[in-house]
C-alpha cells in the first residue's frame, strides 16, 4: 500500500486520480487534510516545471511542520502533483501552461479564471475556424516526489535534492475543439473537447469514458507501472 498526498486544489482532479488509481494499492491524502499548506506560484514555463513546484513546494512545507510529518505516522509517502492543460494547434499551442488562467491573462486578474470565462475566450479566438483545423490535445504531467523520512539530526533536503528524487509521468489525449460547449460532466475545457474517435465532448461522454481515454489516465497508468516495477 502506497500513501499519496495529492497536491492539488482542483477537486475534479482529485476525484479523477482516486477513481483511476483505485484504493487497492493506494491510500490518499489531499490538501483538505493539510488545510494550512500555502498556495504555490505556478509561473514555470513547462507543465513539468509547474508540477515540480507543486510537489517539492508541498514537501518542503510538510518537513518544516513537524505536526504534518506526525500525521503520516512514519509511513513512507509520496507527494503527487498534476499540471495539465489544453494545447490548440490553430492558436500555436495556447492556452498550454496558462490553461487555468487563460481569460485572466487579458486583465491581469489574480488567481485562476472561471471555466466559463476560459471557454468563452477559446470560442472567441477560434471564431469561424473550420472543425478540421481545430485539432487540440490535453496534456498532463505528473510529478511524484518521495517524502524523505523525518530523522532527528538530519537537515531538510534542498530543493535540488528533492527535484532529483522526483519521477515524471506524462500523457496526452488528442481531439478537436467544438464550436459550442456541450455536456455537464467533467470540468475546465471538457464541454469543448471531443476526443478522437468520438463525436461527443468529454463533458457529454461522462467520467467512465473520460477516465479511460484522458491525458490524466495515461499518465496515471505510467505511474502505476512505475510502482509495479519498483515494488514487485
Ligand atoms: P492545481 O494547480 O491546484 O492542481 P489547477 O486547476 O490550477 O489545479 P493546473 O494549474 O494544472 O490545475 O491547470 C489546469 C487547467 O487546464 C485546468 O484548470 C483546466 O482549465 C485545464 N484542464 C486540465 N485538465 C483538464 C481536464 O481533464 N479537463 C478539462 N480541462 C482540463
Amino acid at each position: 500500500m502506497q500513501t499519496l498526498i495529492i497536491a492539488t486544489r482542483n477537486k475534479h482532479k482529485v476525484e479523477e486520480i482516486k477513481s483511476i488509481l483505485g484504493t487497492e494499492h493506494f491510500q490518499f491524502l489531499t490538501l483538505d487534510d493539510l488545510p494550512d499548506a500555502p498556495p504555490i506560484v505556478e509561473d514555470g514555463e513547462t507543465f513539468a516545471d509547474n508540477a515540480t513546484r507543486k510537489s517539492v513546494g508541498l514537501i518542503r512545507w510538510i518537513l518544516a511542520n513537524p505536526e504534518m510529518t506526525h500525521k503520516l505516522e512514519g509511513k513512507p509517502a509520496f507527494v503527487l502533483a498534476d499540471d495539465s492543460g489544453l494545447e490548440v494547434d490553430a492558436l500555436g499551442g495556447a492556452p498550454g501552461v496558462h490553461s487555468a488562467r487563460y481569460a485572466a491573462l487579458d486583465t491581469n486578474a489574480p488567481g485562476n479564471s472561471a471555466d466559463h470565462e476560459n471557454n468563452a475566450k477559446l470560442m472567441r479566438l477560434l471564431g469561424e475556424i473550420p472543425l478540421e483545423k481545430r485539432t487540440a490535445r490535453f496534456r498532463c504531467v505528473l510529478a511524484l516526489t518521495p517524502i524523505p523520512p523525518d530523522e532527528p539530526g538530519t537537515s531538510t533536503p534542498s530543493e535540488a535534492a528533492l527535484l532529483q528524487s522526483t519521477h515524471f509521468f506524462s500523457g496526452a489525449c488528442e481531439g478537436r475543439i467544438t464550436d459550442a460547449p456541450s455536456g455537464k460532466g467533467g470540468f475546465g475545457y471538457d464541454p469543448l473537447f471531443v476526443p478522437d474517435g468520438y463525436t461527443a465532448s468529454f463533458a457529454e461522454l461522462g467520467e467512465t469514458i473520460k477516465n479511460k481515454l484522458s491525458h490524466r489516465a495515461k499518465a496515471l497508468h505510467e505511474l502505476q507501472r512505475h510502482f509495479e516495477n519498483a515494488f514487485n
